[in-house]
């Protein structure tokens, strides 16, 4: 990153004085480390900081953050932010993402007026939001771009920022399974660790800490796998009525997909769930596969021609009902590029 995006970074954020900080919708431990990172450490610095969450919290972050994180549309509507709720906001921070369709309910808020926006990202998928993008598709985790910018800025780093930092990176990398844990990747975590972090402490809590419900909505989707294409495109779903039996919420399905990647010959894999409302959300992996080598299957392109996106190797959309329609459209997407 270059250093006068930098200089103007710690500017914007040195001036403000009430900071909205927010993240995407369904956040993740990357979007979920970086807010309380970023709140830590610029509480530190003596701003009023007031993050907030577009969709509840999976149960599994919320002991990341000392308090109760309000979120829109439950506990603050999207006029309350415009009627100056939190005091008026001279500077909002978005982080983990660049784009409207990730922030449900705050478009209004962000278009109005001339309120300085400033975005840490790591995202090929972008609708320049910010005044100011700190934006590095090469960073494995948003996390990364965080704590790259907070060392540049000399800035102290608190404990729960540091444990905030090293979520974000370990979680967007599959905890150092991914492609994308690199050098970099481990450097960072390494220095996290000197300042205090305990990795195995965090992924029990992450990791081994599930309901008995969620555990049972992974099972009802391991029978659903089916292989296609000598087993290289995994597909797997789960109707309204799997998450109604076992008591699981649709944030449970976080990393679930992964599973299937176990099996050797999978290199696309696809999870198709149910909503209330009526809509498929279908989550896509890919990888590289093992056996064959060659490239991975780019399910970003997939997911963006129904109006989705993320990354080459991890991304999701959503799609209409019914599901097995669904199912039909990715596998045909599938079939043109594993063929
Ligand atoms: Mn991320």
């Amino acid at each position: 990153m270059e250093q006068d995006v930098y200089r103007q970074a710690v500017a914007l954020l040195g001036n403000a004085r009430n900071i909205l900080v927010t993240t995407h919708t369904r956040p993740d431990g990357d979007a979920c480390g970086c807010v309380v990172a970023a709140t830590a450490v610029l509480r530190a610095l003596g701003k009023r900081v007031h993050p907030l969450l577009l969709s509840p919290l999976p149960d599994w972050y919320a002991f990341l953050f000392g308090e109760k994180v309000p979120v829109l549309g439950s506990d603050v509507q999207g006029a309350d932010l415009a009627a100056g709720r939190f005091g008026p906001i001279d500077l909002v921070l978005i982080v983990d993402t660049s784009s409207y369709n990730q922030l449900p309910g705050l478009e209004d808020f962000l278009r109005q007026g001339d309120r300085p926006i400033l975005v840490i990202d790591h995202h090929v998928t972008s609708d320049r939001i910010g005044r100011l993008e700190l934006v590095d598709q090469t960073a494995a985790a948003a996390g990364l771009v965080l704590f790259d910018f907070l060392r540049a800025a000399g800035w102290p780093i608190p404990r729960p920022a540091s444990e905030g930092l090293f979520v974000a990176i370990a979680t967007d990398t599959g905890w150092f399974h991914l492609r994308n844990a690199d050098a970099r990747v481990f450097r960072a975590c390494a220095e996290l660790i000197e300042q205090g972090v305990d990795p195995n402490g965090l992924y029990q809590k992450l990791y081994q800490d599930f309901s008995f419900a969620r555990f049972r909505l992974l099972v009802a989707l391991l029978n659903t796998i089916e292989l296609h294409f000598d087993g290289r495109y995994a597909s797997q779903y789960l109707r309204q009525a799997d998450f109604e039996r076992t008591g699981a919420a649709h944030r449970d399905t976080e990393n679930l997909i992964n599973e299937c990647q176990r099996i050797g010959s999978v290199s696309v894999a696809a999870l198709f769930a149910e909503l209330k409302d009526g809509r498929i959300r279908c989550s896509l992996r890919s990888r590289p596969n093992a056996r064959r080598g060659g490239e991975a299957v780019d399910v970003n392109e997939i997911a963006r021609q129904f109006g989705g996106g993320g990354h080459k190797m991890a991304a999701g959309t959503y799609l209409p009902a019914p599901l097995k329609h669904a199912m039909q459209l990715i596998y045909d997407e599938v079939a043109k590029r594993l063929r």
